[in-house]
């Protein structure tokens, strides 16, 4: 009969993943007003005026910019009230969320 041998119990195994995070990117278009993308910028991310004039500015030059990152929910939440916002006045504003790496 074979001796039987008494295993230590392994420790649990520290499992804290981190949460998967997506950008919010702004996209260019040639009708929402510079002082209204701002404006959104500053209300719906809490940027300060430079910081969103930065933004809109390079979206405006590039086609888009990156906004911030947020985890999924966050980030899909603010696109969407960004996004609304814009409609809500008739512009085509938008802002689209995209994971990262
Ligand atoms: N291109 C717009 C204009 O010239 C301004 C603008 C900038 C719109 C950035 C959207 O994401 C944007 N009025």
């Amino acid at each position: 009969m074979p001796d039987i041998v008494l295993l230590p119990k392994p420790q649990a195994k520290a499992k804290t993943e981190r949460p998967k995070l997506y950008k919010v990117i702004l996209l260019n278009d040639d009708y929402t007003p510079r002082d209204f993308v701002v404006k959104v910028l500053k209300s719906v991310f809490r940027m300060t005026e430079g910081e969103a004039l930065g933004v809109m500015l390079t979206a405006h030059r590039k086609g888009a910019c990156v906004v911030a990152v947020f985890t999924r929910e966050v980030a899909e939440q603010k696109a969407r009230q960004a996004t609304d916002m814009g409609g809500q006045h008739g512009y085509p504003l938008a802002f689209t969320t995209e994971k990262e790496q």
